[in-house]
């Protein structure tokens, strides 16, 4: 029988079981199932239990940056060099899955800071910047933020106008960014700024420079244990050795966000399955009319529906891992797998509400938080949209953007 009361901050088992309807499982390396079920234990343990308070309350759980670290979940395809995984894009994409199985907003805390923050410094940065920020990052010591949006200019970031000076042996900095997850908790900021000459460079800009702030965002109904904030820079004084000299040009961001929206196409599939698991589950337990109301015809035709698109995306992001992996993946093929998989999502979350009927607006399952989630993921890191439009330019070498 149902509970007829949800609970307001009650801790829930995680009764999570995973499904493998085209045994993936299989293609996957032992390293690979090492890393997944450290961060799959990882999650039933330490964050299942405590993430749907948080979602309520709209407060980010900050004691997890250090386990989300303990467990490799900062940079795991970067050099162990600097304190990260070293190991492969697959690695990566599964650890990313775990975590938005869980919840979105725990994969954004993970993404931003090894693929927005640590990625940039390490791909762009000097020697020097790699060893004094990698291993601190990859640690959780330190928080990263990723600054490109602007308030005006969202999915144009090439229209930016925070902007750097030279002066001497620093830059002085001014604008500001919108949008941005973790900042303010971080503790730098890697943030992208147009030179005198109108050129994209990306600087770190460390918490404590005087003139840089960032008020958090109030009044989120989706992503709500991830915390969002400005980034505001009145004449901050940046020192030139804070420019990342591996690039120039908007090429520099949207390389980051190649390899954040790689990990989102792997953890949106995560969101999926939690939804899927969760309707599986409550449609064999649930009777009407006598009988569980998965026997229903209509109730199976949307389980069938929602493996069946489950594992078309598991296959397309197999094969985007391992492309990937042999450095062959375009930025085109990224944002096809993005699109698709986000969406199949949040398809499958309402689906999945429609079968927990009432129950599934309460906080007693995970459906309408993946739901609310879902809808940031769709817009965020380029929108569903910009990312059709993507697609559609490069098979018809037309651009529709402009
Ligand atoms: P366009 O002329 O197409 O490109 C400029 C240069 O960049 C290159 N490029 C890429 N390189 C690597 N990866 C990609 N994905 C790339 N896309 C383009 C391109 O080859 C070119 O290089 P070069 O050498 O010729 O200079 O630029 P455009 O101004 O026409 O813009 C294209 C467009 C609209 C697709 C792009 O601006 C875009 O993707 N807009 C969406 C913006 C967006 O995704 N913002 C995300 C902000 S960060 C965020 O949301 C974090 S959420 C974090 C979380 O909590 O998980
Ligand atoms: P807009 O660009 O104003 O778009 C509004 C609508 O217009 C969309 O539907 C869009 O698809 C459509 N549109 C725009 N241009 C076109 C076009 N050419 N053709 C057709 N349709 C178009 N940014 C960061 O830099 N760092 C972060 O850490 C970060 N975290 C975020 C966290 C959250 C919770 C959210 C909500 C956003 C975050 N973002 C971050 C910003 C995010 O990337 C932007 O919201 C996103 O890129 C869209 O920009 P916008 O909101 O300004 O929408």
């Amino acid at each position: 029988m149902n509970k007829t009361t949800t609970t307001k901050s009650a801790a829930k088992v995680d009764r999570y079981q995973a499904h493998d309807y085209y045994l993936m499982d299989e293609l996957l390396s032992e390293d690979h199932i090492l890393a997944r079920d450290a961060v799959r234990d990882w999650v039933k343990q330490e964050v299942s239990p405590i993430i749907e308070e948080h979602y309520e309350n709209g407060t980010c759980p900050q004691h997890l940056f250090k386990g989300l670290a303990e467990i490799g979940a900062f940079g795991p395809s970067l050099p162990t060099k600097y304190g990260c995984g070293g190991m492969d894009e697959i690695a990566y994409g599964v650890i990313m899955q775990e975590l938005e199985r869980c919840d979105s907003g725990l994969r954004s805390m993970a993404s931003v800071q090894g693929s927005l923050v640590m990625y940039p410094i390490y791909k762009f940065g000097s020697e020097e910047q790699r060893m004094k920020y990698l291993p601190k990052l990859a640690s959780g010591e330190f928080i990263g933020c990723f600054g490109l949006t602007e308030p005006d200019h969202g999915s144009n970031p090439a229209g930016m106008i925070t902007n750097i000076k030279d002066d001497g042996d620093a830059y002085i900095l001014n604008g500001a960014k919108m949008w941005i997850t973790n900042s303010p908790v971080a503790d730098i900021a890697v943030v992208w700024a147009k030179d005198e000459e109108g050129i994209i460079r990306g600087v770190i800009v460390e918490k404590d420079m005087p003139g840089f702030s960032a008020p958090e965002i109030h009044g989120k109904l989706s992503l709500r244990a991830s915390i969002t904030g400005e980034l505001v820079f009145e004449d901050v004084r940046v020192p030139k050795e804070n420019v990342l000299p591996g690039v120039q040009g908007l090429k520099g961001p949207l390389s980051c966000l190649s390899k954040a929206r790689y990990g989102i196409a792997w953890g949106a599939i995560g969101a999926a399955l939690d939804c899927y698991d969760s309707a599986l589950r409550y449609s064999k337990e649930r009777e009407q009319f006598g009988k569980p109301i998965a026997g229903f015809q209509l109730t199976q035709k949307k389980l069938a529906e929602m493996i069946t698109e489950i594992t078309k995306a598991q296959l397309l992001t197999w094969r985007l891992g391992s492309l990937a992996n042999e450095g062959r993946a375009t930025p085109a093929q990224i944002s096809m797998a993005k699109r698709n998989n986000v969406h199949m999502a949040l398809e499958i979350a309402r689906e999945a509400r429609q079968i927990h009927g009432g129950m599934g607006i309460t906080n007693e399952y995970p459906i309408m938080r993946h739901m609310m989630n879902l809808e940031t993921v769709l817009t965020y890191e380029g929108t569903h949209d910009i990312h059709l439009l993507i697609t559609g330019m490069d098979v018809t070498g037309l651009n529709a953007f402009k």
